[in-house]
């Protein structure tokens, strides 16, 4: 049975945590993000650059008022910043040939055909959501800075990701222990046209919908150790395919070397693996394909305690409830 969008009156429904139930629902995370993009740490390069934090400010600003069915904002970069994105760039596309998954490798020619991918030019999100909304359906959101664990995930239920616009600072291109534009153009949006990967990862959305705040928690390090940190099979080969290995030419290069430790993808391990966020990883999860991977998450999260069960209309873009009392 299901129930209609709005109705609360049900038992099951009541004690889960709120969730989204359509696209313009996630207007409501601009108010309660953590931690704004512009508040920086004392240990980030940019702390201590004040005409950084300043234009850091004004592209989070314009980030905070967008609402669902905008255009999404389009950013004129400065040459700093676009010099910034040529040297990521070019280090990094020197290295895919060797270190990236195939589906990047294939991804990535047709965005610089439709997107103006290119060493002296950052794209725009505008375009890019364009094309990855006619490649797999997936659309991206301007964020204004870090959102919580469940707010992240629950969009991406709906085939929403949501992405920065600013750059990392100029002083270190080659790391840094946040997301910035190249992380999401270069290391998620390839990814987010592939139709495996694309329903793997609404996979772990859908199981994030009204799940209990340990779920969530699982949930999110599954997250990181996949769609971030993970490794996969490619014949005789391990290649990368999580975003954060593929937008750092430094741990891009480190994470296919012989120095960390490489395990099997298991849901159940990597879900309470602990990991350092500001630094490259110790162990990676090497995973045997796409799709094998969904149908581990989604056997995974079957296992967890949630007295309902949810579907993705794709026709109305919006998600039912399915009783299961
Ligand atoms: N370390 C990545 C980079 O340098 O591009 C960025 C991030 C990965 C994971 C979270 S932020
Ligand atoms: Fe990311």
């Amino acid at each position: 049975q299901v129930v209609s969008t709005g109705d609360m009156g049900l038992v099951s429904m009541q004690t889960a945590p709120w969730f989204p139930r359509k696209k313009s629902d996630m207007d409501t995370f601009a108010e309660k993000v953590m931690e704004y993009g512009d508040e920086l740490d004392a240990d980030h390069p940019g702390f201590t650059d004040p005409v950084y934090r300043e234009r850091r400010a004004e592209i989070t600003r314009i980030a905070k008022t967008y609402k669902y069915g905008q255009e999404l904002p389009r950013i004129q970069y400065t040459a700093q910043e676009t010099a910034t994105w040529g040297i990521v760039y070019k280090k990094l596309t020197a290295l895919y040939k060797t270190h990236a998954c195939r589906e990047h490798q294939y991804v990535l020619p047709l965005l610089e055909h439709n997107c103006a991918y290119a060493p002296d030019n950052i794209p725009q999100i505008e375009d890019v959501s364009r094309f990855m909304k006619e490649s797999t359906g997936w659309t991206l959101r301007p964020v204004m800075g870090l959102l919580s664990s469940r707010d992240f995930l629950n969009a991406l239920a709906f085939r929403v990701f949501h992405s920065t616009q600013y750059i990392r600072h100029h002083s270190q291109p080659l790391y840094t222990p946040e997301p910035d534009v190249c992380h999401e153009l270069l290391g998620h949006v390839p990814l987010y046209a592939d139709p495996d990967f694309a329903d793997f990862s609404q996979e772990i959305g859908l199981a994030s919908l009204g799940a209990s705040d340990e779920d969530i928690e699982k949930l999110a390090t599954i997250y990181w150790f996949t769609v971030e940190f993970g490794l996969c099979r490619q014949g005789d080969e391990v290649r990368a395919y999580g975003a954060g290995l593929l937008s750092s030419f430094g741990e891009l290069e480190y994470c296919l070397s012989d120095k960390p430790q490489k395990v099997p993808f298991d849901p159940k391990l990597a879900a309470t693996q602990k990991y350092p966020i500001t630094e490259y990883q110790p162990l990676y999860f090497v995973a045997h394909s796409f799709k094998e991977m969904k149908e581990q998450v989604r056997d995974y999260a079957a296992t967890m305690q949630r007295p309902f069960a949810v579907r993705y209309n794709a026709l109305t873009e919006s998600v039912e409830v399915l009783d299961t009392k």
